[in-house]
């Protein structure tokens, strides 16, 4: 379905939402696009390149509207490798915790990386011309959800400050091809460093304005919630904006199926951490924290892709939980356990990795 992998873990059909397994993503420091994660609030649209357009409008001196072809042949186009990771990536740890119902259990694998070619959003604005009083970018989707309050087309908004950085793009290539529906073609946004949300797929419509999008996935939803809240009757404006990435972590390999060799074990995995903060170091163990072992940190694909990591460690015969930590550049470290970070709609899981293995 839609250019997948076989073996990704389908949350769900329609919309589509579907994760690769942890072996899938090990040791590729790039995610071949049929194993991307695909995260979508509402129906895949089908969009004609030749007849789509992108206007930008608000506080502008200069309101444009731009086919793919102007974004090719008016701007400088660029290439750059980021990450992407789900608010709910590993919310099934939050959820063994305690439910959460309406939301899907994503597993480890809602994060991915690509190379990504478009051009610099700084650019667009540029030409556009940003007026006194602008804070915010919101960004417009065709795609309507049933599961907003009211139904809506899906949206979000970053501030102006990072939108004029010159990392956010306006992207139509990922890893060297055009983008295909399910990442949003013809041009979607790539926001590297923020929560998967803002990246918003499709986008046909750029609003420069004094205040974030009003829109329900930028004011209701993908908002940290205290655990107590009831989110059925949460408002606008009840928690707290979710854009910037928090230090992560996960497990790849092993992946947690069959029985393996006691003895000396690699394990690998991912850690991302979110804007200027880079990976500093990741600690592996196999007794449950109480001592740790530096992983080796593989290449780094630039300052917006995750980092990959290695350890080789004493695995012992029979039941063991595999641990890992990440910290990053500013120091710091992702929190031991899910209960410190449940939150009523299981977003932002930074907790350590833990995976369950056996060994004979
Ligand atoms: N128009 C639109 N953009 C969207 C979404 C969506 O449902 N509609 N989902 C967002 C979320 S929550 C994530 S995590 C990323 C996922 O991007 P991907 O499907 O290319 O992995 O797209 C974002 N952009
Ligand atoms: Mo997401």
């Amino acid at each position: 379905m839609w250019g997948k992998r076989e073996d990704m873990i389908v949350h769900e059909t329609d919309p589509y939402n579907a994760e690769a397994p942890r072996a899938a993503l090990a040791g590729r420091m790039l995610t071949p696009v049929e194993a991307f994660y695909s995260r979508n609030h509402g129906p895949i649209p089908l969009i004609d390149p030749q007849a789509w357009r992108l206007t930008v409008g608000g506080l502008v001196t200069r309101p444009l509207e731009l086919s793919l072809e102007d974004l090719k042949s008016r701007y400088p186009a660029r290439t750059l490798t980021a990450t992407l990771q789900c608010a709910g990536n590993r919310r099934a740890g939050l959820v063994q915790v305690r439910d959460i119902p309406g939301e899907d259990p994503w597993g480890p694998g809602a994060i991915s990386t690509a190379r990504w070619t478009g051009i610099s959003l700084a650019s667009v604005l540029e030409s556009a011309g940003v007026r006194p009083g602008a804070a915010h970018v919101a960004f417009g989707a065709p795609d309507v959800s049933q599961i907003a309050d009211p139904p809506q087309p899906f949206g979000g908004s970053i501030s102006l400050g990072k939108a004029l950085a010159g990392e956010v793009m306006l992207a139509w290539e990922m890893n060297g091809q055009p983008l295909p529906a399910a990442h949003g073609a013809p041009v979607r946004v790539v926001v590297p460093g923020y929560i998967g949300a803002r990246s918003v797929k499709w986008v046909e419509r750029m609003t420069v304005q004094d205040q974030p999008s009003g829109n329900y996935f930028q004011a209701i939803a993908y908002r940290l919630l205290p655990a107590d809240a009831d989110p059925k009757s949460a408002g606008p404006g009840d928690g707290f904006s979710l854009s910037v990435v928090a230090v992560n972590a996960d497990i790849l390999q092993p992946d947690g199926h069959g029985i393996l060799r006691a003895g000396p074990t690699e394990v690998t995995g991912y850690a991302y951490a979110g804007d200027d903060r880079g990976i500093a170091r990741v600690d592996v163990s196999a007794d449950g924290g109480r001592n740790w072992q530096q992983a080796a940190l593989d290449g780094q694909a630039g300052p917006w892709a995750w980092r990959h990591w290695r350890a080789v460690i004493d695995l012992p015969a029979g039941d063991t939980e595999i641990t890992a930590r990440a910290w990053d550049t500013a120091a710091s470290v992702q929190p031991e356990s899910p209960e410190h970070v449940w939150n009523p709609k299981g977003y932002a899981n930074n907790s350590w990795a833990r995976l369950r293995v056996t060994a004979r």
